[in-house]
């Protein structure tokens, strides 16, 4: 008989094992990914709670002394990925990449600790400290002037690498005449339709070579680095997170983390007004670096509002009619770019196609605002993808065709946090 597809989920995670941390899909992703971590720790904590947590843990492995926990940590040199640890030169042990990433892990542990056990409570304890200094690093270092609203430094560190969102701040960036020669691996993996195109990665290591010069000096590099935008997934995650850690510290009765959280809470919201666009009758991204142009199109990310908890009753309303207008045109939703913009395109990496995790994160968020029926649209949509296409990293909104890399942990982890109803936690 063939295996269920939870069996089938189950086995993939096993698969992408490496002992303790997970690597996003064999060849393509050979590492271990940050936000992949915590989406994989929801997906093992469906049978295995130990190995979920081991999943975060390994994770807080690679943070550095100034509390970032990067996006890739390299315990190995696998050259089936460019760019590697040689590239990045983090002269960190375990080597790692030089930004971070949505900050998912509060949310994941907050959610394991309120359904598990003693356990449960002394793991999250045991990570707390080093989780509250990631937490203070993204508010510390990406939002300098303690505005509310975070900044990215590169598209990698949004997670959402190829959304036309960061069409605006990439323009701008001069590609410089000794970047050098250097073979990129993902399309030796996946269909060069389906992946950013050379210039982009041109502009990608541009970002990576100035980080390198100025040897990972954060407040340089949002200072003064060749890109600084707001991302509606960062700055959404984040707000989210914030409110999850904040339950921790309560739980915890942890006073001086209490103190700094409500600080950060009590300018967020207002920080993420400035990615509202009466325009795209959205929150969209906005350039921080050159007059703050904003983008032009509704994604995946803007509809984190809920959520995030951002937003007026007004502003969701908007963003609630927006959806389902979307939601007409897409036999499988949530697209991430509008596809009656111009730069839709169905099948090319952020730039159309549908995400299992973030719909996960949306239909959250839509669930704890009495959006039932979108939230439950989005979960079907989910399964349906999975059950017509596999375990693919991500899906044409079109036609369910799945793209980028096969058995992918995360639409696996997500496939599985379905299956047992895992949502996020009840919002603060
Ligand atoms: C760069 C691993 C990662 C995800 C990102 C996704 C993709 C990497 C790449 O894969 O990015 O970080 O090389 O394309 O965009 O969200 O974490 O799954």
């Amino acid at each position: 008989m063939a295996p269920s597809l939870s069996e089938h989920a189950i086995a993939i995670l096993h698969a992408n094992d490496r002992g303790g941390y997970t690597v996003p899909t064999k060849g393509l992703y050979p590492y271990q990914w940050n936000w992949d971590s915590a989406f994989a720790a929801l997906g093992f904590a469906a049978f295995d709670r130990n190995r979920a947590w081991r999943e975060i843990e390994t994770l807080f492995e690679g943070q550095w002394d100034d509390g970032m926990v990067p996006h890739i940590i390299f315990r190995n040199h696998d050259p089936s990925y460019f760019p590697g640890p040689d590239v990045w030169q983090s002269d960190t042990v375990p080597q790692t990449s030089g930004h971070s990433q949505p900050p998912v892990a509060a949310t994941v542990m907050r959610w394991l600790v309120e359904t598990g056990d003693r356990d449960d409570d002394k793991r999250a304890h045991d990570l707390f400290e080093r989780l509250l200094a990631w937490h203070d690093w993204w508010h510390r270092y990406r939002d300098p002037d303690g505005t509310g609203l975070v900044g990215i430094v590169h598209p990698w560190e949004s997670g959402r690498d190829n959304c036309p969102d960061w069409d605006i701040g990439m323009n701008r960036i001069t590609v410089p005449d000794d970047l050098g020669e250097y073979h990129r691996r993902d399309t030796d993996w996946v269909d060069p339709s389906e992946r950013p195109t050379k210039i982009t990665y041109d502009r990608y290591l541009t970002i990576v070579k100035f980080g390198r010069e100025c040897g990972w000096d954060h407040e340089k590099i949002t200072r003064d680095g060749p890109f600084l935008m707001a991302d509606p997934c960062v700055q959404f995650v984040l707000m989210r997170a914030d409110r999850d850690l904040l339950k921790l510290a309560e739980r915890f009765e942890h006073g001086r983390a209490m103190k700094m959280i409500r600080e950060w809470i009590a300018r967020d919201f207002d920080g993420a007004q400035a990615m509202w666009s009466d325009e795209a009758r959205g929150f969209v991204a906005v350039d921080l670096r050159n007059g703050g142009y904003k983008s032009t199109a509704i994604t995946n990310a803007s509809m984190l509002a809920w959520y995030a908890g951002a937003g007026t009753r007004e502003q969701r309303d908007e963003m609630a009619d927006q959806a389902r207008a979307i939601f007409d045109i897409c036999q499988f939703a949530f697209p991430s770019w509008d596809p009656r913009h111009d730069s839709f395109e169905s099948r090319r990496y952020w730039r159309g196609p549908v995400w299992n995790m973030m719909n996960w994160m949306i239909a959250s968020g839509l669930d704890m605002n009495g959006h039932r029926d979108l939230a439950m649209r989005l979960r079907h949509d989910c399964r349906k993808l999975v059950a017509q296409s596999g375990f693919f990293e991500y899906f044409d909104p079109l036609t369910g065709e799945g793209l980028g890399g096969p058995e992918f942990t995360w639409t696996a982890a997500i496939h599985l946090a379905l299956e047992h109803e895992f949502g996020a936690a009840a919002a603060a």
